[in-house]
């Protein structure tokens, strides 16, 4: 058995982890990265595409916002459309000049391990049996495999980082955690392609064939969404299909203008929303998506994940550098007013643009649910105030003060 120490022991190397670990490093405060998967596996992952302006400035403060800023792409809007019938959300002017950033997950991954390599900071990839232990002493361990070696890192405190399927969650004993859940009874068939974008803003698009959702990751390379059924499998889609589909869904002069090709990825994701309640046990602290999961519609998994790490981040610092070790116990209830809110805000924009009308799941009928949905996005988007609520939590609800 290898003996390890380190200050912060950080669970997965995801946005998570690997955010949080640059942040501390920055500041001094070591950090040991443990991760399940192999770098290269983590660095090619598709997923999320919009930065609030919280996230953006953490990923500043971190020191990797280069490419970010000279690759991505502000939006001062997106758009709602309703039926074919298209609405702005001028995010500059319903906030106060706030808007959101075009950088995909997977470029910011890349960019912080990048950074985490030149620092030559330590991380753990393809490791197996991670096991937390002691979480709820002051003197907790993580104990792991890696390429037949066994290790034993100590440390001060555990991030767990290790997202939705990740052993964190599950260390803290079944009678102290609540688990909220609420599945869809739908999911996302998403194609990634390098064809040029169909609207130089995304488009929310609520249509009687289901949700479609355009959005993009560059000027040459598209992201598009589809509202599929549970049960249907990507096998099933072939390019020409999904093409057809999002064409009839997007309104009638975008879709004439969508430019098609081959995918370069394409996969279907469930829509969940889950909150663990505390985020915290002893010095164990969860973090993003194994914290918590909402359903894509609001672009905020990401953003929430930064929230927490920023937070943190924060009482990490708090403890180390002004000897304050007591605020540590104030991250959970901080962080879970944000997360509820999200979730909240993330559940709201799922329910009026999705096609409920085959749910069978709810006790409202579908069918009735659809009236009342569509009738609560009419309304939202006929009043400016309605806007600007949208807009508001769109780019990014406060992060809590410390
Ligand atoms: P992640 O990204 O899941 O990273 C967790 C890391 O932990 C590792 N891990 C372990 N490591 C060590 N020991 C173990 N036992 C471990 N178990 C797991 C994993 O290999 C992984 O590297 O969580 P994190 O860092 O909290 O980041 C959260 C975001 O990734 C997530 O919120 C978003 O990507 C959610 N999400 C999306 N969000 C958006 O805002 N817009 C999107 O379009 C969007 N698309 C998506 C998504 C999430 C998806 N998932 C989780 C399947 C599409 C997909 C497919
Ligand atoms: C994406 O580009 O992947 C994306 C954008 C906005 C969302 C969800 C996903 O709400």
């Amino acid at each position: 058995m290898q003996s390890l120490k380190t200050k912060v022991a950080i669970i997965g190397a995801g946005p998570s982890g690997l955010l949080l670990g640059q942040l501390l490093a920055k500041q001094g405060i070591d950090n040991i990265i443990i991760e399940r998967v192999s770098a290269d596996y983590v660095a090619s992952r598709i997923r999320a595409g919009i930065l609030e302006q919280g996230t953006v400035d953490l990923l500043e403060e971190a020191g990797v916002s280069e490419r970010m800023h000279a690759e991505g792409h502000v939006h001062t809007g997106f758009e709602i459309a309703h039926f074919g019938k298209r609405y702005r959300i001028d995010l500059d002017k319903y906030t106060g000049g706030k808007s959101v950033m075009c950088y995909g997950q997977t470029e910011i991954t890349q960019d912080l391990m990048a950074a985490r390599s030149e620092k030559a900071l330590v991380t753990y990839y393809e490791s197996s049996n991670v096991v937390l232990n002691d979480a709820k002493t002051d003197n907790p361990f993580v104990t792991f495999e890696q390429d037949g070696q066994q290790y034993k890192l100590e440390c001060d405190y555990i991030a767990g980082c290790d997202g939705f399927h990740g052993v964190s969650r599950q260390t803290i004993p079944k009678e102290q955690r609540t688990e909220f859940e609420r599945v869809y009874p739908f999911g996302w068939l998403g194609v990634l392609s390098d064809t040029p974008p169909v609207h130089d803003e995304l488009i929310y698009a609520k249509h009687e064939r289901g949700f479609a959702l355009a959005s993009m990751r560059s000027p040459t390379r598209s992201r598009y969404y589809i509202q599929v059924p549970t049960t249907e499998k990507v096998e099933n889609w072939s390019d020409d299909a999904f093409w057809d589909e999002l064409k009839k869904r997007l309104p009638g002069e975008v879709a004439e203008r969508l430019v098609t090709g081959p995918s370069i990825e394409k996969s279907i994701a469930p829509l969940r929303s889950f909150v663990c309640e505390p985020m915290q046990y002893g010095r164990l602290y969860l973090v993003g998506d194994a914290a918590h999961i909402v359903p894509p519609t609001g672009a905020k998994g990401l953003n929430l994940a930064a929230s927490d790490v920023g937070l943190l981040y924060k009482l990490l610092c708090k403890c180390y550098q002004q000897n304050q070790p007591q605020a540590m116990q104030s991250y959970s209830e901080l962080a879970l007013k944000r997360v509820w809110q999200t979730e909240r805000f993330s559940w709201w924009m799922s329910n009026m643009l999705h096609d409920y009308r085959d749910d069978k799941t709810s006790a409202t009928d579908g069918l009735t649910f659809e009236r009342f949905m569509n009738a609560e996005l009419e309304f939202y988007m006929s009043r400016d105030d309605g806007l600007r609520i949208i807009a508001e939590q769109y780019v990014g609800l406060p992060h809590p003060l410390v």
